[in-house]
C-alpha cells in the first residue's frame, strides 16, 4: 500500500482525498499555487509545496512541476482528483514513466474514451446503444444532409474532441444545416485544436443519468448504481441525485451492464462514469465516458455505504475489488447541491472575496464537502465551487426534507452564494414531483417564482445575521444575547423566554 499520496488538485476535492489518505494512514502532499497558500487544503495536508502562480498553467496543469514535487516529496502515487490533469493521457503517461502510480485509468483508457468518435466507434463493436447518427466524423455537408435526412430533423451536430456541450449546434432544419456544420467545425479547430464533427439524432428535452463504474486491475468491474444529473445550468450540473427517480431495478440492471461493457472495452480500471442521455420513453443512448472521479461521486457513496475514493486508492495498490456485482445494495437517497460563489442577482457571476462569517450545517443525514472555512478568501482565479452539500434519507422526500433544513441553517458572509437557488428548486413542484429534465433548470430561472420569498427573505436573514455577527463580535461570548443564557439556563431549569433575536432568526430560517 501507498505510504504517501500526492493531491494534484485543489479546493474541496483535495480536502476530500486527504480525508480518505488519512483514513487510510497515507500521508498526504498538497501543492498549492500563491494565492491558495492559505486554502483548507495546505491546512489539512501533512507537506505543502508552492508551485507557482495563480494561473493554471503556471501551477495545477503544470506537469513538470507536480512531478517534481512527488520526486522531492517521494510520493508513490498522485491522486488528480477532477477537472485540472484528471483525464490527461500524457500526465497519465509522464506518472507511469516518473514510477509514480495515477491513481486512475491508464492513458491508453483516457485515449481510447478521450474523443467521441472513437468511442462511438468502441461502442458500435460490443454492441452499446448510442444515439443514432454517425460515429465517424462528417467528411461532407453532403453526407450531413443524407445522413440528416435518414435520421430525421432536428438533429444535433457535436464536435468530436468535445464535451459538456462545447462545439454543439442544434439544426432544426435542411436550409440551416451547411452554415451550422461549417460553425460546429471552426468553433471545434478553435476550441480543441480538432475540426471532427459528427451527427445524432437530436433527443428532445432529454435527462443526463450516468453510471458509475469501478473496475480493479484484475479484469473485475462492477457498476455502483446511477445518478441522475439533469439540473444543469449551461452545461454546468447544479443539483444531482442517486438513485435516479425514474430509474427501476431492471433499468438499473440493463443500463449498469452496458456501463460494464463500455468499461471493458476501454480497458478500463479505477473509477469512471458512463453518461447517458434518457428520452422520454425511457430508452437510454450512450454520450461519452468520463475517466475520473466526479464531483457528485458523494451522492453514489452515500446509496452503497462505499468510498469511493479509498477504493480508487485500493485499486492502484494493486488490490482486487473486495466485493461482487451481487453485493452492491442500493439503500435509501442522496441529494447534492453544489455551492458556488457566485452572484445569483448578478447571472451567476463568479463573487469571490473573504468569508467573514461562516454557519455550516450538520445533524442527521446532512454531509458537507467543504473547502471553505471563516475568514478564508476565495480567490478568483478558479471554479468558484466552495462546497457540496448533500442531504440523505430513507427515501427522496426525507433527503428533500433535510436539505432544505440544512440550507436553511447555510449562511456564508461576506460573499454572495447561490445558497438561495436551491432553497427555489427543492420547493418547485415539478422537482418534488421529479419531472426533470435537462431543460428543468433553464425554464425555472426564466419563470419569476409565485411568491418571491427568496430575495426578502434572504435580505432579512442576511441583515439579522450582520446585526448578530457584530453584537457576537462587541458583546463575545460572554456577552451573549440574553435568550443564549435563558437557552443555556433552560438546560438548568431556568425559566426565562429565549430572546427576541433568537426568536426572529428562527421565524427567518437562521436555526
Ligand atoms: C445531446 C442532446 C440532445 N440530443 N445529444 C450536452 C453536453 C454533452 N454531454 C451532450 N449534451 C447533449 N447532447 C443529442 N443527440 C442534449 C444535450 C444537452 C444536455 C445533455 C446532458 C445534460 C445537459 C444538457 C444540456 C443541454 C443539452
Amino acid at each position: 500500500m501507498f505510504k504517501k499520496i500526492l493531491i494534484a488538485n485543489r479546493g474541496e476535492i483535495a480536502v476530500r482525498v486527504i480525508r480518505a489518505c488519512h483514513e487510510m494512514g497515507i500521508a498526504a502532499v498538497a501543492v498549492y499555487s500563491h494565492v491558495d497558500r492559505a486554502s483548507l487544503h495546505v491546512r489539512k495536508a501533512d507537506e505543502a509545496y508552492p508551485i507557482g502562480a495563480a494561473a493554471a498553467a503556471e501551477s495545477y496543469l503544470n506537469i513538470a512541476k507536480i512531478l517534481d514535487v512527488a520526486a522531492r516529496s517521494g510520493a508513490d502515487a498522485i491522486h488528480p482528483g477532477y477537472g485540472f490533469l484528471s483525464e490527461n493521457a500524457k500526465f497519465a503517461r509522464a506518472c507511469a514513466d516518473a514510477g509514480v502510480k495515477f491513481i486512475g485509468p491508464t492513458a491508453a483508457a483516457m485515449d481510447a474514451m478521450g474523443s467521441k468518435t472513437r468511442a462511438r466507434q468502441a461502442m458500435e463493436r460490443v454492441g452499446v446503444p448510442f444515439v443514432p447518427g454517425t460515429s465517424r466524423g462528417l467528411e461532407s455537408v453532403a453526407q450531413a444532409e443524407e445522413v440528416a435526412a435518414r435520421i430525421g430533423y432536428p438533429v444535433m451536430l457535436k464536435a468530436a474532441a468535445g464535451g459538456g456541450g462545447k462545439g454543439m449546434r442544434l439544426v432544426h432544419a435542411s436550409e440551416e444545416l451547411k452554415s451550422a456544420l461549417e460553425g460546429a467545425r471552426s468553433e471545434a479547430e478553435r476550441s480543441f485544436g480538432d475540426s471532427e464533427v459528427y451527427i445524432e439524432k437530436a433527443i428532445i428535452n432529454p435527462r443526463h443519468i450516468e453510471m458509475q463504474v469501478l473496475a480493479d486491475e484484475h479484469h473485475n468491474t462492477v457498476y455502483l448504481g446511477e445518478r441522475e444529473c439533469s439540473l444543469q445550468r449551461r452545461h454546468q450540473k447544479v443539483v444531482e441525485e442517486a438513485p435516479s427517480p425514474i430509474v427501476d431495478a431492471d433499468m438499473r440492471r440493463r443500463m449498469g451492464e452496458v456501463a460494464v461493457r463500455v468499461a471493458q472495452a476501454a480497458g478500463y480500471t479505477n473509477a469512471g462514469t458512463v453518461e447517458f442521455l434518457v428520452d422520454q420513453q425511457k430508452n437510454f443512448y450512450f454520450l461519452e465516458m468520463n475517466t475520473r472521479l466526479q464531483v457528485e461521486h458523494p451522492v453514489t457513496e452515500l446509496i452503497t455505504g462505499l468510498d469511493l475514493v479509498h477504493l480508487q486508492i485500493r485499486i492502484a495498490a494493486g488490490e482486487r475489488l473486495p466485493f461482487t456485482q451481487k453485493d452492491v445494495d442500493i439503500r435509501g437517497h442522496a441529494i447534492e447541491c453544489r455551492i458556488y460563489a457566485e452572484d445569483p442577482d448578478n447571472n451567476y457571476f463568479p463573487s469571490p472575496g473573504k468569508i467573514t462569517l461562516l454557519l455550516a450545517p450538520s445533524g442527521p443525514g446532512i454531509r458537507r464537502d467543504s473547502g471553505m472555512y471563516e475568514g478564508w478568501t476565495v480567490p478568483m482565479d478558479y471554479d468558484p465551487l466552495l462546497a457540496k452539500l448533500i442531504g440523505y434519507g430513507t427515501d427522496r422526500e426525507q433527503a428533500i426534507s433535510r436539505l432544505t433544513r440544512a440550507l436553511n441553517e447555510y449562511f456564508v458572509g461576506g460573499i454572495k452564494t447561490n445558497i438561495s437557488l436551491f432553497r427555489r428548486i427543492l420547493r418547485h413542484p415539478d422537482f418534488r414531483a421529479a419531472k426533470l429534465d435537462t431543460g428543468f433548470l433553464d425554464r425555472m430561472l426564466k419563470q419569476k417564482e409565485e411568491t418571491p420569498v427568496d430575495a426578502s427573505a434572504d435580505a432579512k436573514t442576511a441583515e439579522i445575521a450582520v446585526i448578530a455577527a457584530g453584537m457576537f463580535a462587541v458583546l463575545g461570548p460572554a456577552g451573549a444575547v440574553p435568550g443564549e443564557r435563558a437557552e443555556m439556563g433552560a438546560e438548568r431549569g431556568d425559566s426565562k423566554p429565549p430572546s427576541n433575536w433568537k426568536s426572529a432568526a428562527r421565524r427567518e430560517g437562521l436555526r
